[in-house]
């Protein structure tokens, strides 16, 4: 199997943090969706990273999906799969991933907007999801299952990559979720090699 990822990449680094804790073979292929290149839009019509390219060249896309597929592989070592266990682990991985969705547009924003183009309005309300997504994960940490699930996965590479394009927010603004992050290597010693990097 094939992952096209960036290193930077909140998406793929949880779906290589996926990967690695059910020990699935999965080679590494670095992608620049700014350039468009053909076997990534081959494989994803949306030209988003991370897609998961299997050995009879099917594709698995986005990353929440391509989770599913690893716990499915993998006997379910991802998700807990009684209901209400699964109810939250999804819907806390989901609103992680959502956190991430609305922060990359702010970023993109930024990157690929000309100055005068740009809707401060808009980049506001996406600002308000993020934050009100902080808050609610924050509360919900102590629900978590011992782990890690995908929800744990979620929330490392969102917080890891926070600490790349928001520097300082999650300490200055939600200690208990920097907490957590803190934590977590001792949990899964693996995300210092997986984090997302600039
Ligand atoms: N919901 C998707 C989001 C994927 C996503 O937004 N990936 C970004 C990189 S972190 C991307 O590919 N951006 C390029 C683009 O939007 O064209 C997932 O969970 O995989």
């Amino acid at each position: 199997m094939r992952l096209y990822y960036s290193r930077a990449s909140p998406f793929a680094a949880k779906a290589r943090m996926a990967a690695r804790h059910c020990d699935l073979p999965v080679e590494t292929v670095p992608a620049d969706t700014s350039a468009e290149p053909a076997d990534l839009l081959a494989a994803n019509p949306l030209g988003k990273i991370p897609v998961l390219v299997l050995d009879d060249g099917t594709a698995v896309y986005d990353s929440a999906v391509i989770c599913d597929y690893f716990d499915r592989m993998s006997g379910n070592q991802l998700v807990p799969q009684e209901l209400g266990a699964w109810r939250f682990v999804k819907t806390f991985e989901a609103l992680a991933d959502g956190v991430g969705d609305a922060l990359i547009l702010v970023v993109y924003e930024a990157r690929f907007r000309p100055e005068d183009k740009r809707h401060q309005g808009w980049v506001d309300k996406q600002m308000r999801k993020a934050d009100r997504g902080l808050a609610a994960l924050e509360t919900m940490l102590d629900e978590l299952p011992d782990g890690p699930t995908t929800a744990h996965f979620a929330l490392a590479a969102l917080l890891g990559w926070m600490e790349l394009r928001f520097a300082g927010k999650i300490a200055g603004e939600r200690p208990k979720l920097a907490a957590w992050l803190a934590d977590f290597p001792a949990l899964f010693p693996a995300f210092e090699e997986l984090r997302p990097r600039a």
